[in-house]
């Protein structure tokens, strides 16, 4: 049970919009930040600002301390089985992009297959279209059903032995579907193929424990858990990095450089070329630790009752049809209306003080598969309430009568 005084954790609820009180339902673009969280930033500016794993100095050491308590705190947190296994990166997008350059053009030839499906984010699409049209590699996709969720089936078909890479979503940000990773996973690994886990909109929703799952790689980000913008983490297995190639040069990637050659520094550091986002990082600790204090099982249960509130609720506006009904769902809640242009829409509930998202979510495969454009999209928090939905339901009707 999460009181409603969680609320007041995050500072961003507390104001008015457009003479409003802010109802925040664009959580899957990103979520607020708790004052834990701004706190830790603060910190490290006002007082303890350094560069980490450069300098003798107090402040330095003490930095890099905290740095990589963050990384000790993210190995906790998905059961990973090493520190070393940790990169922090700048995000689900670099994440994923590091993979694609770095795993692929190692392990991809021409013919070579790659498995996505058509739900996924933009940014598990293009990078794996670069590494395609620099090895030959073909990309397949795997279809889904009209509710949202994947094609069992048709995905145990496309598995085969030219499939070398499967890169699927765990949450699709769209539709909210929760997909079975854990099943796609061993039968990808039945195959020989390696899996790729796009977890941007799992990691403050669910528990996610990368040996059950047996992934090889995982990535997310830090914005979209209470934390900031510009960072974020790819996990992989210890061996498949520890025999990838670097992705950037720079400094504290390298072990030694002359102008004849340059050898590389031991993991997680080969894949941390350049100053990170320090402040970020080590904010990073404090999102993890707030998300364990609030509790997964607690914030899966408010959510689910938000969802299946809110579901029920829009149901019955006549004219609204929900995209994505898959039967296991996150609190991701997409939809048409009638007469209606999602972006006008938003900006008639935005005057009203309510936040969604609408577009293509950066999802155009996905849009051309449902034949639409844009859908409107709100997605919920913890810290969001039934009230909330009402709000959001009467902002509809009204914006309906308008429109
Ligand atoms: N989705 C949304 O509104 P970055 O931008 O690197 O933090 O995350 C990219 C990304 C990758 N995969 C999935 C499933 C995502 O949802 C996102 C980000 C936001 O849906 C912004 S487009």
């Amino acid at each position: 049970m999460i009181p409603d005084s969680v609320r007041s954790d995050f500072p961003a609820l507390g104001q008015q919009v457009h003479g409003h009180p802010l109802v925040y339902l664009d959580n899957a673009a990103t979520t607020l930040k708790s004052q834990s969280v701004i706190d830790a930033i603060n910190l490290h500016y006002q007082k303890e600002s350094a560069n980490v794993h450069r300098g003798v100095h107090f402040l330095s050491e003490q930095g890099t301390v905290k740095y990589e308590e963050t990384r000790h705190t993210v190995q906790k947190f998905i059961n990973a089985l090493s520190e070393r296994e940790i990169i922090f990166t700048k995000g689900t997008t670099e994440s994923i992009n590091l993979v694609a350059q770095c795993l692929g053009q190692q392990v991809l030839k021409e013919g070579d297959e790659i498995l996505l499906s058509t739900m996924e984010h933009h940014s598990n699409i293009v990078p794996w279209q670069l590494v395609a049209e620099k090895t030959g590699a073909v990309i397949k996709v795997v279809p889904i059903t009209d509710s949202g969720e994947i094609e069992l089936e048709a995905y145990s078909q496309l598995l085969n032995e030219k499939t070398k890479i499967v890169s699927i979503s765990y949450i699709s940000n769209t539709l909210g579907s929760i997909n079975p990773i854990k099943e796609m996973i061993e039968l990808a690994h039945e195959k020989g193929a390696l899996f790729v886990v796009d977890a941007a909109q799992a990691m403050a929703h669910i528990p996610v424990d990368v040996v059950d799952l047996d992934c090889d790689f995982l990535a997310f980000s830090a914005h979209k858990m209470f934390g900031p913008t510009g960072v974020g983490v790819l996990y992989g297995k210890e061996s498949l990095l520890e025999s990838m190639p670097p992705y950037q040069g720079g400094g504290a990637m390298i072990e030694t450089v002359t102008f004849e050659k340059t050898t590389y520094n031991q993991l997680p550091e080969k894949f941390e070329a350049g100053t990170p986002h320090i402040a970020g990082v080590i904010a990073l600790k404090d999102c993890i630790d707030y998300i364990q204090k609030v509790g997964l099982e607690n914030i899966a249960e408010k959510e689910d009752q938000l969802l299946d509130y809110a579901t029920q609720r829009l149901n019955m506006i006549s004219g609204l049809k929900l995209i994505g009904t898959a039967k296991k769902k996150s609190a991701v809640i997409s939809f048409t209306l009638e007469g209606a242009h999602p972006h006008d829409l938003g900006t008639l509930l935005d005057q009203q003080g309510i936040a969604i998202r609408t577009g293509h979510h950066c999802t155009q495969p996905l849009m051309k598969r449902f034949g639409i454009t844009a859908t409107a999209r709100a997605s919920f928090s913890f810290y969001n309430t039934k009230e909330e939905v009402d709000k959001l339901v009467d902002g509809i009707r009204k914006a309906q009568e308008l429109l």
